[in-house]
């Protein structure tokens, strides 16, 4: 095909084209980040609006000491140039100058200081907390256990939804969502104007979980546990990330806070309670092969072909299950040994947190798929007796 893409007439027309695509790829996610977005956002917590107030009057405050002590600077070199005749004055030690030098500043840094730190005493300030939810960062994604208040016992995963994850890897360069990379299967649920309490920690290294607009921000650290907290004055969804570089897929671990009204929030429990219930497996139930695969293959998707792809064949240092003697193997113990403990110091993370029902199905699956055609089909009950071995 003849193309003449260099004339300028046609680059012109092609540049504008591209232009005026991106300003239609992607649009504000409300309750997200905005196109061009620079300063904070007001949110929809006291603690994130007052965050917004002190952003703002600081930068002004100090706009204008910095135009002020600058002005006065360049205006007396200027004024008092040598060319004009001016001689340099010869004083040492004025006391009025040093005084004045010292308490100016100290005032103004005491003015920044107290509203500061009234702000920052409230943010820390956990108590009385109506909801307690800890939230642990893994690679990549979060775990939410609701501890304390309505709600106790509910714990789900979060993670990304594949069809993102997806467009990313395609390039996503035309029109995405305007939740692009923001999209979770199981958002965090909580209820409007209730006091949550969030309880940050981590399964392998240091996350931070953030959401601007409810004006927190808090390391996740493997081995301690960190609190913050907000209360949400308006029901609506609400995004955050992972603020703290936490690997490869660290641009992967989307937040998504939705907050309804108190009666939603009922109804959501009584749901996800029954849930559950429903999913409970008998570790004891015997499966046949077929519908343990079907299990086997969502659970993969879900965790393990980021790492080992979709065909089993993983990339560079992660190995492929295709093929591999550990899932070869006709004593299961070996791979069950691998899903529970990881390998190679977490390189291989631990799936210790998977049901026993989900570690048998996935193993089924990798030995029964690809090039892997074993028949072999391991049962629950193996994966809970090799549990604490
Ligand atoms: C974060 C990336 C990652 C994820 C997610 C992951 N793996 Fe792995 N896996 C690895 C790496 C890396 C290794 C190689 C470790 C080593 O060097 O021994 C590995 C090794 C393995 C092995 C041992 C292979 C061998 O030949 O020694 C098995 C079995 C395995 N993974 C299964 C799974 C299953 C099943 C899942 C999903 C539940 C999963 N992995 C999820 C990274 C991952
Ligand atoms: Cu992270």
């Amino acid at each position: 095909m003849k193309s003449n893409w260099y004339k300028p007439a046609n680059l012109l027309l092609a540049a504008g084209a591209a232009l005026s695509s991106a300003a239609h790829a992607v649009n504000d996610l409300p309750g997200g980040p905005s196109v061009r977005q620079l300063n904070l956002p007001v949110g929809v917590t006291k603690i994130s609006q007052e965050q917004h107030f002190l952003n703002n009057a600081m930068m002004i405050l100090c706009t204008v000491i910095f135009v002020a002590v600058f002005s006065v600077m360049f205006y007396s070199i200027w004024k008092h140039r040598k060319s004009v005749g001016h001689k340099a004055a010869n004083f040492h030690e004025s006391v009025v100058v040093e005084v004045i030098w010292t308490i100016v500043p100290f005032i103004i840094v005491i003015l920044m200081a107290l509203p500061a730190t009234k702000v920052l005493v409230a943010q820390k300030d956990t108590t009385n907390a109506d909801l307690t939810i800890k939230a642990t960062g893994y690679q990549w994604k979060w775990g939410y256990d609701y501890i304390k208040g309505e709600g106790e016992g509910l714990a789900f995963i979060s993670t990304l939804d594949s069809s993102h994850r997806a467009m990313s890897d395609a390039g996503a360069k035309g029109d995405v969502p305007n939740d692009y990379l923001f999209k979770v299967d199981n958002p965090l649920v909580v209820p409007v104007n209730t006091k949550v309490r969030i309880i940050t920690t981590a399964n392998d290294v240091i996350h931070a979980f953030a959401v601007p607009q409810l004006g927190v921000k808090q390391d996740a650290i493997p081995g301690f546990v960190r609190d913050t907290w907000f209360r949400a004055e308006k029901v609506g969804d609400y995004y955050g990330q992972c603020q703290e570089l936490c690997g490869k897929e660290h641009a992967y671990m989307p937040i998504h806070v939705k907050v309804v009204a108190a009666a939603d929030y009922t109804g959501w429990v009584d749901g996800k309670r029954k849930e559950a219930a429903a999913k409970q497996d008998d570790p004891a139930k015997v499966w046949a092969l077929p519908e343990l695969l079907a299990r086997g293959e969502k659970v993969y998707a879900a965790n393990c072909a980021a790492c080992h792809q979709a065909n089993g064949k993983g990339a560079g240092p992660i190995k492929p299950l295709d093929g591999a003697a550990v899932v070869l193997d006709a004593d299961h113990s070996k791979q069950i040994h691998v899903l529970l403990n990881g390998q190679n110091n977490g390189a291989m993370p631990a799936w210790k947190q998977l049901s026993d029902t989900d570690i048998a199905a996935v193993v089924s699956y990798t030995k029964n798929s690809w090039s892997n055609k074993t028949g072999q089909l391991v049962q629950p009950a193996e994966v809970l007796a090799q549990r604490g071995k």
